[in-house]
């Protein structure tokens, strides 16, 4: 079908992936383990937890990926045919630094990367690069308490610096913690904090002091680590990643729309401390409020000002709906509760609410409220595959949801201004699913042929929607 729109010339269509879901190969090359080695798979009703420790004879869906480690040029191969200007990835921490506190890095893990990278840029597919995808070196857990300890600032900051002055003239786009945002949301005690994986249950007193304490000490490190950057090569554009699900009332109930707007702060203060460079005026009368001490110095809120980010990574695959309730007269948001149905949008087999226009909406919301360039570093459908004799996938379902998606991205851009660099699908090609260690979740536009437990050729094939956004990245989103 051939649509109205069109996108600027130099658009970085691409996709996206992180290390810990695809790469495998969790012990080779000098690799240490990460927060994400210690995961146990789960499925949609049972979500990952994270254990204490790899015990003998256990392996997670981690451990092996899709083998992409060993697999990449092929891989990279099927990204070129796609036509892919650019590919996101993460470099996963450990192969870097196996514990994180080391003093040299791993020379066998920055090899890789600087192969893979020099495989995709002969490629013309330019690598978009996450410093930290919800894969900290677990060494740093056990030894620091994760996020929590100020030292881990300076750790993080050296394993960038390393990173920048390596893969210079290699990377430009590169971004800090992935979904920082999500941490602090995500309020199951598993996943409060996450980037840290540290265990607290919930109820303990000092968990909410805890999770800021954490959080505060990764803006700071992100603000850091662009200042640093830029320094290395002014050229690099550095951003933070942000998990937008935009929150939306459910009626017109002036307490519905304030519960709403409360919730948008709540979910989205990481935003704008990383692209305004200060905590917006809510927080601190909230921590006083409720007796929350952050350790915030006037030296960290220089830093933060003077580390601003460059532009706003996020990722988008459903909005969320909230109504007032009586019992919360100070709009306090609380996403395990404060969530409810909209009766306007489908869902997946996973429960996302599926919502084209939301996206639309998010990227005008943010334009607005932060000033920055955007990048689409996420988004996609999680579907159960049939894969039939020949390889082949007749996804039609995932082609509908690209479709009416890239559409109205399309809209925001050509119709209300927004300065987008780039659009890279999930799991362009399919990878082990980060909320339930599952790989029946899939994404991709290349089928890859693997079990939840690791079973299968491995084989790569070609899903009907491969095709279909062959052509979409060659008319440059003319034809949809
Ligand atoms: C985001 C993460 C990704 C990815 C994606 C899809 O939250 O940044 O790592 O996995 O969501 O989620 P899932 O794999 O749980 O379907």
């Amino acid at each position: 079908m051939t649509e109205q729109y069109k996108m600027p010339e130099g658009f970085l269509w691409g996709g996206a992936v992180a290390a810990h879901q695809l790469e495998g190969g969790w012990q080779e090359g000098g690799k240490g383990v990460s927060i994400a080695d210690v995961m146990t798979s789960g499925d949609k009703d049972h979500p990952r937890r994270v254990t204490d420790g790899v015990k003998q004879g256990e392996v997670y869906p981690n451990h092996w990926g899709i083998d992409f480690y060993h697999r990449y040029p092929g891989d990279v191969e099927l990204f070129a045919e796609l036509g892919f200007k650019c590919f996101r990835t993460s470099i996963a921490w450990t192969r870097i630094f196996p514990n994180g506190d080391e003093d040299e890095p791993n020379e066998a893990g920055l090899k890789f990367y600087d192969d893979l990278f020099d495989d995709l840029l002969k490629h013309d597919i330019q690598p978009v690069i996450t410093l930290s995808h919800f894969e900290m070196p677990y060494h740093l857990v056990t030894e620091y308490g994760g996020w929590t300890n100020k030292k881990l600032i300076g750790f993080f900051t050296k394993f960038a610096e390393t990173v920048f002055k390596r893969y210079k003239g290699k990377v430009k786009y590169w971004m800090t913690f992935n979904e920082i945002n999500n941490q602090t949301t995500w309020d199951s005690p598993h996943h409060l904090l996450q980037d840290s994986a540290i265990k607290v249950e919930e109820g303990t007193p000092g968990m909410e002091e805890m999770m800021y304490q954490a959080a505060h000490n990764e803006v700071v490190a992100s603000a850091k680590v662009v200042q640093l950057g830029h320094q290395i090569d002014p050229e690099y554009q550095i951003g933070a990643m942000i998990a937008m699900c935009p929150i939306y009332p459910l009626t017109a109930n002036p307490k519905d729309i304030m519960m709403a707007e409360r919730a948008m702060q709540t979910r989205y203060w990481f935003g704008d401390v990383q692209a305004n460079g200060e905590y917006p005026s809510w927080l601190p009368k909230y921590w006083e409020r409720n007796n929350i001490h952050v350790d915030v110095t006037d030296e960290d809120r220089k830093t933060l000002m003077d580390g601003r980010v460059d532009y706003v990574g996020f990722s988008y695959y459903m909005s969320f709906t909230t109504k007032a309730t009586d019992d919360n007269p100070d709009y306090v948001y609380t996403e395990s509760k404060d969530l409810v149905d909209n009766p306007y949008v489908e869902k997946s087999d996973w429960g996302w609410q599926i919502d084209p226009v939301g996206l639309r909406y998010s990227m005008n919301w943010m334009n607005d409220r932060w000033h920055k360039p955007l990048f689409i570093v996420e988004n996609g459908f999680g579907a159960y595959d049939k894969k039939e004799n020949d390889g082949s996938v007749h996804d039609d379902y995932r082609v509908k949801y690209f479709h009416d998606h890239i559409l109205e991205m399309e809209k925001a851009v050509a119709l209300d201004g927004v300065d987008l660099i780039g659009y890279t699908p999930w799991g362009c090609i399919d990878l082990v699913s980060a909320s339930t260690g599952e790989m029946a979740k899939r994404y991709g536009f290349i089928y890859v042929d693997e079990d939840d437990l690791g079973h299968g050729s491995l084989e790569r094939s070609k899903k009907d929607s491969f095709a279909w956004y062959q052509n979409v990245i060659k008319t440059n989103g003319a034809e949809l």
